[in-house]
């Protein structure tokens, strides 16, 4: 394996990504990193060999751009993508950043901010469709409260609700096509956001009006924030088949939102994941939603994102080596044995398989007895993964 990132690879950055001045919450005002030019951000993407760019409205567009303006900076954009050949599969919008989303967007106590917001993510959604995106990402960054005195949290779900039945219909009247995919955060901006996980995505798009069109876009800091396991969220997503989009980065449990690089620090999990993602087939983007570090020019940027698909690429060939390796597939089989004996009790139910289940006489000391070589098999998956098998 080479571990060059090709255009199969799916491998895309957001504008915001790449883009990131290496502003943080202490140093605001004092961006370390110059701004570049949309177009320049796609042409440094196509220099690593990213497969895509995906934008928030006002990464391409500022938010007080003139029409003329806004038609140059597309200009420069399209040509840019030609130019590379770069694609756009997702385009979402920005309802966090401007001070008027300082109380939520969909979910603001204000009518008018929640029509705005309506408005704005309309307004994205042509935009988006102007370059082909297919994915319509919604992450409701301060939709949430600090106080829930000012707010019911019914009332910030039917809100939500409503405005997402509100925009299914629109993508319908224009023909986009759009799939829609809800992203989920326990916290950060707002002290609390609504629908915190994944999970919780998944119960409330079973509540709107067009289920079939909206599924999650799980991002692997945010379960880490919310101290759970990433994998498990995105394999009930799959089996749900609502794995629209995924965001890939890096983050320690427990801590603010960090969104490093991906397989920067947790390789374990990182592995499981893309194993995961390999194993079932996943077709989708593989969209990396991280930043360099603050302590890097743009060279030190191109190194982040050349980071993010290399790493990616090295687990994918780490997962078909443990598919592939004699010892663990045998240590495998040997923890799931066969049904045997209990095959007649499996499966649906019918009276006489469950009268015949009672009846059974089990000897349980004998079965707890076994033991099931999990460490075994973990230690070869170590060794496998430092490189020493
Ligand atoms: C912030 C989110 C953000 C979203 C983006 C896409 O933590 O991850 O980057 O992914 O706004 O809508
Ligand atoms: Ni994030
Ligand atoms: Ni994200
Ligand atoms: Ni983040």
């Amino acid at each position: 394996a080479d571990y060059q990132p090709k255009p199969e690879h799916k491998f895309t950055f957001g504008l915001w990504t790449v883009g990131s001045s290496g502003a943080d919450q202490f140093a605001t005002t004092f961006p370390v990193r110059g701004p570049k030019t949309p177009a320049e951000l796609v042409r440094l993407l196509g220099e690593v060999g990213a497969y895509g760019v995906n934008f928030h409205d006002n990464d391409l567009i500022p938010l007080d751009a003139t029409p003329a303006e806004a038609e140059q900076i597309k200009k420069d954009f399209r040509a840019a993508l030609k130019e590379t050949g770069l694609v756009v599969p997702m385009a979402t919008t920005n309802l966090f950043s401007a001070q008027i989303f300082k109380d939520g967007a969909f979910t603001s106590n204000d009518p008018k901010v929640r029509a705005y917001s309506i408005q704005k993510a309309m307004r994205g959604m042509d935009l988006g469709a102007e370059f082909g995106a297919k994915i319509y990402v919604f992450w409701g960054g301060r939709e949430g409260t600090e106080t829930d005195a000012t707010k019911n949290p019914l009332d910030g779900l039917k809100r939500f609700r409503e405005a997402l039945n509100f925009l299914c219909e629109y993508n319908n009247s224009q023909g986009y096509g759009y799939k829609f995919a809800l992203e989920a955060k326990p916290n950060e901006p707002r002290g609390d956001i609504y629908l915190p996980t994944t999970g919780s995505m998944l119960a409330f798009i079973e509540t709107l009006d067009h289920p079939e069109m909206v599924g999650v876009n799980p991002e692997f800091a945010h379960e880490h924030m919310a101290g759970l396991n990433f994998m498990h969220a995105v394999a009930q997503a799959w089996d749900a088949g609502k794995l629209f989009h995924i965001d890939l980065n890096d983050q320690n449990y427990a801590r603010f939102d960090q969104d490093w690089r991906f397989g920067q620090q947790n390789w374990k999990q990182a592995f499981f994941l893309v194993k995961f993602l390999e194993d079932v087939g996943y077709t989708g983007s593989r969209h990396f939603d991280a930043h360099a570090f603050r302590t890097e020019d743009y060279e030190g940027v191109k190194d982040f994102a050349r980071g993010c698909m290399r790493t990616y690429l090295i687990f994918k060939e780490k997962a078909r080596q443990f598919n592939e390796d004699k010892e663990i597939q045998a240590l495998l089989a040997e923890i799931t044995p066969a049904s045997g004996e209990m095959e007649k009790f499996e499966g649906k139910f019918t009276a006489e398989k469950a009268a015949a289940l009672k009846a059974f006489s089990f000897d349980r000391n004998a079965i707890a007895a076994r033991g099931l070589k999990y460490e075994k098999l973990d230690q070869l998956l170590t060794d496998l993964m430092m490189g020493i098998r």
